[in-house]
């Protein structure tokens, strides 16, 4: 296994339209190893495919605590088909580097996806896990958490990642 780099705004490929997997090979199961590294390494709650430079529809989430086994949710060619009700999460992005910002998502999601062994699944989610899918899912289309912030926060965030740049 190994940890990838992971790709930071304002790097192109997170504007990319990942493209759906229509074969679970070796390389894509060693890249969700991978993956699976990095998040844990970062540490992250998910990461997506195209922070790493790879343009697979394809994402991650371990939300378990410090404290708890390890709980990975593999993603392939996921889709969001119900959401219901509105929160709001403070959240970070392993590709904005020191930012976290106040994001508008549903509150619960259903999604359908393949698990790494290509079986599909349907899970139903709430809270920090339905967050976690939204802002993921939101990677594989090119879209990120500035997309959901008004200009003064958005000009904020770009003040926070100059700063962390230089520091
Ligand atoms: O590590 C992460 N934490 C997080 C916290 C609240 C809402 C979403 C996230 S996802 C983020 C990792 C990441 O950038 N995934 O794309
Ligand atoms: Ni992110």
């Amino acid at each position: 296994m190994a940890i990838l780099p992971i790709r930071v705004f304002p790097d192109p490929v997170l504007r990319e339209r990942a493209k759906p997997v229509d074969q679970i090979t070796p390389e894509l199961l060693r890249l969700i190893d991978d993956m699976a590294e990095t998040m844990y390494a970062a540490p992250g709650v998910g990461l997506a495919a195209n922070q790493v430079g790879v343009l697979h529809r394809v994402f991650i989430i371990d939300i378990a605590s410090e404290d708890e086994p390890s709980d990975l949710h593999v993603f392939i060619n996921p889709q969001i088909v119900h959401r219901e009700g509105e929160l709001t999460w403070n959240e970070g992005c392993l590709s904005f580097p020191g930012v976290s910002e106040t994001v508008e998502r549903s509150a619960k999601v259903r999604v359908q996806a393949l698990d790494r062994t290509g079986t599909p699944f349907e899970l139903e989610a709430e809270g920090l896990l339905a967050v976690a899918i939204q802002h993921e899912n939101e990677h594989l289309d090119g879209e990120l958490m500035i997309d959901h912030l008004g200009p003064v926060r958005r000009r904020l965030v770009q003040r926070q990642l100059a700063k962390h740049r230089s520091r």
